[in-house]
């Protein structure tokens, strides 16, 4: 936790370009876009990852997917989006904080490299 960059960025230790802030979650862009629109969306609180949530996270994370819809509008994504969670060396999660990939502005392709 103490050398989380996302930490230090939901506590503005490290500067971020935010889209969305409330007490729970911390939305900003992301820092090597894939797309027109990429933005990562995190909670405040410290989890490693989707494999370390427990139940007490139960309701942090359905708030985090009642936000999404929400972010995309605001965004301008009407037209569609992706939302992509990496989780583990397999899944290529390079930073080890819950985050969820907002991505849009341009067509997907399947599947995912
Ligand atoms: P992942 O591979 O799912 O762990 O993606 C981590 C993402 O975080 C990656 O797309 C780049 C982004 N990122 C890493 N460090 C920073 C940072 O300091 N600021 C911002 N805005 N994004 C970052």
């Amino acid at each position: 936790m103490g050398d989380c960059i996302f930490c230090k960025i939901a506590q503005k230790e490290i500067p971020s370009s935010a889209v969305y802030e409330d007490d729970r979650i911390l939305c900003f862009h992301d820092l090597e876009p894939q797309a027109p629109v990429h933005v990562l969306i995190i909670p405040k609180k410290h989890i490693e990852s989707l494999d370390a949530v427990t139940d007490e996270d139960r309701d942090l994370l359905g708030y985090i997917m009642t936000k999404v819809k929400d972010i995309a509008q605001e965004l301008g994504l009407e037209n569609g989006y992706r939302l992509v969670n990496n989780c583990g060396e397999d899944g290529f999660q390079t930073v080890k904080h819950l985050h969820f990939h907002l991505l849009g502005k341009r067509k997907m392709t399947w599947p995912p490299g």
